[in-house]
């Protein structure tokens, strides 16, 4: 049988990072991926960065295409009542954001795997884990050949996203669990954004934000009831409730263009406690989802598995287990702390389907305080940037 020191199940932004710190300090790791190379390097996911990912990204030497593509942004819009607001990111925080692609990250990690012969395997199936309890946990799978393998490792780190094996593999596992009555519908077009920053848009229609990834390409999404089919959204029914979320009594008209990319994502927030049962640690959306609004998933991904590397090196390399033992607690006070900012996000900016009158006035009103007073809007924009890592 194969032996690793730390088997990782999902080759998204957590497992692929994970695995990257690890091999840094000399540890050994294989990940594991069910998708193909060209699945996970075109999926079209997050694209807000947090000033400490950014960080990360650079202090580990994959940051270099971020920063020739990727577009630092000062500030953003809060838009209701027809008028922008701007809640100027830098100047209360001193910090800024990167707009750059989830999937971009993803490529370049695993072209820096490939460049040093770290190991990634693809497309394998029935991913099974037994031993948790053990010192000595398995990986059963089969291989992208359908040949049946197996892999002994010190640790299995679950970074295999919401739908994974991971998370089920935990007995007692205590979830919370906040389903809104709505989804987003995304949109990646090939047209240069309208606007120089991210719009988020509260209408009565629902909300909308403006983003994008490129001078060339615009992301927007659209709120949309939470069971909507994306037959129900040809183009021109996406572009016209676009231009009616996002009207302003200012200078924007959305520049429309071809739709090179369509889905809808349901809205929830989740957490499972604890992130740990033996030798199995669970990180990013595999333990955690938090509704995009905030622009939170894949930061606190990025920050649970900054959390785990440090453990792991301290108990496979110098055999203390303290650090692993308070991995599940050191990482939920950032986990919620991003699914409140996440709802709070969400509730002020969404038109709530079974919402009344009292509510919309709520709304507005936190609306106007975070756009009018500098102390609500620096909490918010402390929120946005990331709260520095612990
Ligand atoms: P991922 O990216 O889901 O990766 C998990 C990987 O595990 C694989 N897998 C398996 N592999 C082997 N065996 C199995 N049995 C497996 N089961 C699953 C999967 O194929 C996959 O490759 O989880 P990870 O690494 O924890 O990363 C989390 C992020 O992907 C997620 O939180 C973000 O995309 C959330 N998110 C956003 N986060 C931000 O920080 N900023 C944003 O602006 C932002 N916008 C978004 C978002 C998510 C969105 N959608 C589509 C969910 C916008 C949207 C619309
Ligand atoms: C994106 O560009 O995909 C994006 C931006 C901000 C969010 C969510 C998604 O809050």
């Amino acid at each position: 049988m194969a032996r690793t020191q730390v088997g990782i199940i999902g080759a998204g932004p957590a497992g692929l990072l994970l695995s990257y710190l690890l091999h840094a300090e000399g540890i050994d790791a294989v990940v594991l991926e069910a998708r193909s190379r060209e699945y996970v390097e075109r999926r079209v996911r997050a694209g807000v960065c947090e000033h400490p990912t950014v960080e990360l990204l650079r202090e580990i030497g994959v940051g270099a295409r971020m920063d020739a593509e990727g577009l630092p942004h000062h500030g953003f819009s809060l838009r209701f009542d027809g008028e922008d607001h701007r809640i100027a990111l830098s100047e209360l925080t001193g910090k800024t954001i990167m707009v750059y692609g989830q999937q971009e990250i993803v490529k370049d990690l695993i072209a820096a795997h490939e460049a040093k012969g770290y190991p990634v395997e693809f497309e394998v199936s029935d991913v099974e884990l037994s031993g948790l309890d053990s010192e000595s946990p398995r990986v059963s799978y089969r291989d992208a050949d359908g040949v049946a393998r197996a892999l002994e490792c010190d640790v299995i780190a679950g970074c295999d996203g919401f739908h994974g094996v991971s998370r089920p593999s935990i007995p007692d596992v205590k979830v919370f669990n906040r389903e809104y009555p709505f989804a987003w519908l995304g949109v990646l077009a090939r047209t240069p954004p309208s606007h120089e920053e991210l719009i988020y848009t509260h209408h009565e229609r629902g909300f909308a934000l403006h983003s994008m990834r490129s001078p060339e390409i615009t992301r927007l999404y659209l709120q949309v009831p939470h069971d909507e089919k994306i037959d129900e959204w040809p183009d021109d029914r996406i572009w016209s409730e676009l231009s009616a979320r996002l009207v302003t009594s200012g200078e924007f008209s959305l520049r429309e263009g071809p739709i090179l990319d369509k889905s809808v994502t349901p809205m929830r927030s989740f957490v499972a406690e604890p992130m740990q049962y033996g030798r199995l640690f669970l990180a990013g959306d595999a333990a955690h989802i938090v509704p995009p609004t905030g622009a939170k998933g894949m930061n606190l991904a990025v920050a649970d598995v900054r959390v785990l590397s440090r453990a792991l090196v301290d108990l496979l390399q110098h055999k203390r287990s303290e650090l692993a033992e308070s991995y599940s607690d050191t990482c939920l006070k950032r986990v919620w702390r991003a699914e409140h900012f996440s709802w709070y996000m969400t509730s002020m900016l969404h038109t709530d389907p079974d919402g009344d009158d009292f509510q919309r006035r709520l709304q507005l009103s936190q609306l106007r305080y975070t756009a009018s007073s500098k102390a609500a809007a620096t909490s918010l924009a402390e929120n946005y940037v990331g709260l520095p890592f612990e």
